[in-house]
């Protein structure tokens, strides 16, 4: 382990104790005891810039977190007038965030951190994560305010006139469609374009907020002397100068050749001249990027070898967070259903995201998005089971596993994967149906939304093999009615993972993770101590041959439903 640094924090003894209050160097007996044998143990850093909040978890060497905090962006800086962290701009397609309240918020995170008697010093490394897909515009010259910060000063008051862009695209933007056509036609359909970057056109993917900017606003475009995703502004911001775009985030800009990982040239070309260099050569998401710049060496106390280790997005870090294994699966059930994938050999899809994997070279991660969760859940409880979750339990315990055969989609609201609206029963000759008994409507819907997750998730290229885990998080998974139907229809265990601050952790074990990474040793290795998972439900002994038949009827129905619903994101062409 590195030897600490003699600083104001090495306990020191008087032997006569008669020099309490005076400075070290006055000492007239000059009979220190240095505790050098013993040095305060170094703590990492993980910082999160989400869409609403900024906030930080320290943990020391044993994972343990020894500090958070956070800075919430609509209350603590109201004269941003941002409602929950964004602007709505009146077309309601352009979301945007001042990036100028993203520095200001670093400030006060800091100061704050400093006044609760923070000892940055102890601090050997950090990283953090950004709301994925934001571009932050660094105006011609910033790189030289970057460098030549005065730690006399706060950031905000140095960075005023560093972007060439003070409103930021945001993941919530869908202002960009036609940049989005042109994009999939330049590359050869939407197909071959996730083929190549891991996901078809997405308006809030950052090459088309390029492209529009260049577009709309060729002037600031042209004031551009770097471009960064939220995740490696921030990390610019310590190393006080330009940081790579790491594998992980990249993958969500339309730009990455997420194989051979690198910028693609033709989505490249077809988005921005000259784009290469404004992006920077990208990196793996656990290379150390360098030291903290002097900056937060002398304003805040930290180490000059403290090291910055790339940032990465949201989702790629709280994979982290989660330490998903090799073949693991992550369900969270909230208010929209997100699935978290670790796959070895992706298949790119119309629906879904495949990313590179954060703490793994060579593998990818994928991420799925189900917006009619919790909500639906919770109407069908009302209407089938008086409002009370116990009913709703007990139906799902009195139905048999396959329902008999009925299968039914419930979308009350446009579905993301697949893209239907509507809610459809079809009985087990796969005729259409108007209703059931509130049993069969509650087991149907339950099983519908896990055979949906188990069928995109196989799309993406994720099989279920022995070892296999689901990770549950979010409401849902304190129901372990609902849990005993999702370990069935996968016919894997169901573990429950604590998952408050799972980007934030996720950071902080990135941040040790690159200080060792290099010399191969693994990240489930550096994070084995942080507590495991509660096993809750394994599957029933009939699950795999029910569902595996089940879930071919299924896909064959989603078709017919498809088929059914006017296609209303014209991106998918
Ligand atoms: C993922 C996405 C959101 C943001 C939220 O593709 O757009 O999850 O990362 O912060």
């Amino acid at each position: 382990m590195r030897k600490q640094p003699m600083n104001s924090n090495t306990a020191c003894v008087c032997l006569f104790n008669v020099c309490r209050s005076a400075p070290r160097a006055q000492c007239a007996s000059r009979l220190f005891l240095l505790m050098a044998a013993a040095p305060l143990s170094p703590l990492y850093l993980g910082l999160d810039f989400s869409t609403q909040q900024l906030k930080v978890v320290a943990i020391d060497g044993d994972l343990s977190v020894v500090h958070q905090d956070a800075v919430q962006f609509d209350s603590e800086l109201p004269h941003y007038r941002t409602r929950g962290g964004v602007h709505i701009h009146a077309d309601k397609l352009t979301v945007t965030s001042p990036v100028l309240m993203w520095v200001q918020a670093l400030d006060l995170l800091l100061d704050k951190m400093k006044r609760a008697g923070f000892d940055f010093s102890r601090v050997e490394a950090l990283s953090g994560s950004g709301q994925q897909h934001g571009g932050v515009f660094w105006k011609k010259g910033a790189a030289q305010t970057l460098a030549r910060l005065d730690p006399g000063q706060n950031l905000y008051q140095q960075l005023q006139d560093g972007f060439s862009v003070q409103d930021s695209p945001v993941w919530m933007d869908s202002s960009s469609s036609q940049q989005c056509r042109d994009l999939q036609k330049a590359a050869g359909g939407a197909l071959r374009l996730a083929e190549i970057t891991g996901s078809r056109a997405y308006e809030r993917f950052t090459g088309n907020q390029i492209s529009k900017l260049l577009q709309t606003r060729s002037d600031q475009f042209q004031d551009t002397e770097r471009i960064s995703l939220v995740s490696s502004f921030a990390a610019s911001l310590f190393l006080g100068g330009y940081a790579a775009i790491d594998y992980s985030d990249g993958s969500g800009m339309n730009l990455l050749d997420i194989r051979a990982r690198n910028w693609s040239q033709i989505c490249l070309d077809a988005t921005a001249p000259d784009l290469d260099r404004l992006l920077g050569a990208p990196l793996p998401s656990t290379a150390v990027l360098g030291s903290v710049s002097s900056y937060f060496v002398h304003r805040f106390g930290f180490s000059e070898s403290c090291r910055v280790v790339a940032f990465t997005g949201d989702n790629p870090a709280s994979l982290a967070g989660m330490r998903l294994h090799q073949g693991d699966m992550a369900v969270s059930l909230g208010t929209s259903d997100t699935v978290f994938l670790w796959l070895q050999e992706p298949r790119p899809a119309l629906e879904g995201h495949v990313f590179c994997n954060p703490v793994e070279l060579q593998a990818y991660m994928a991420l799925l998005c189900f917006k009619n969760g919790s909500l639906t859940r919770e109407r069908v409880r009302n209407q089938c089971a008086a409002g009370s979750w116990e009913a709703f339990s007990d139906a799902l315990k009195e139905t048999p596993l396959g329902n008999n055969g009925n299968i039914g989609f419930y979308f009350d609201t446009m579905e993301i994967t697949p893209p239907a609206v509507g809610v459809h029963r079809f009985d087990s000759n796969d005729r259409e149906v108007s209703q059931w008994s509130p049993e069969v409507e509650i087991r149907a819907l339950v099983e519908g939304q896990f055979l949906s997750r188990r069928l995109h998730a196989e799309r993406l290229g994720y099989s279920i093999v022995p070892g296999t885990r689901v990770l549950a998080t979010g409401g849902a998974s304190a129901n372990q009615q609902i849990l005993q139907v999702l370990s069935d229809v996968f016919n894997a265990p169901v573990y429950t993972i604590d998952l408050s601050d799972s980007t934030c952790l996720g950071s902080a074990y990135r941040a040790l993770h690159g200080l060792v990474a290099d010399s191969g040793v693994s990240f489930l290795e550096v994070v084995k101590k942080a507590p495991e998972p509660q096993l809750v439900c394994t599957p029933h002994p009939t699950a795999q041959q029910v569902y595996n038949q089940m879930l071919k009827r299924f896909a064959q129905l989603e078709e017919r439903v498809l088929q059914r619903t006017e296609p209303t994101n014209e991106s998918r062409s």
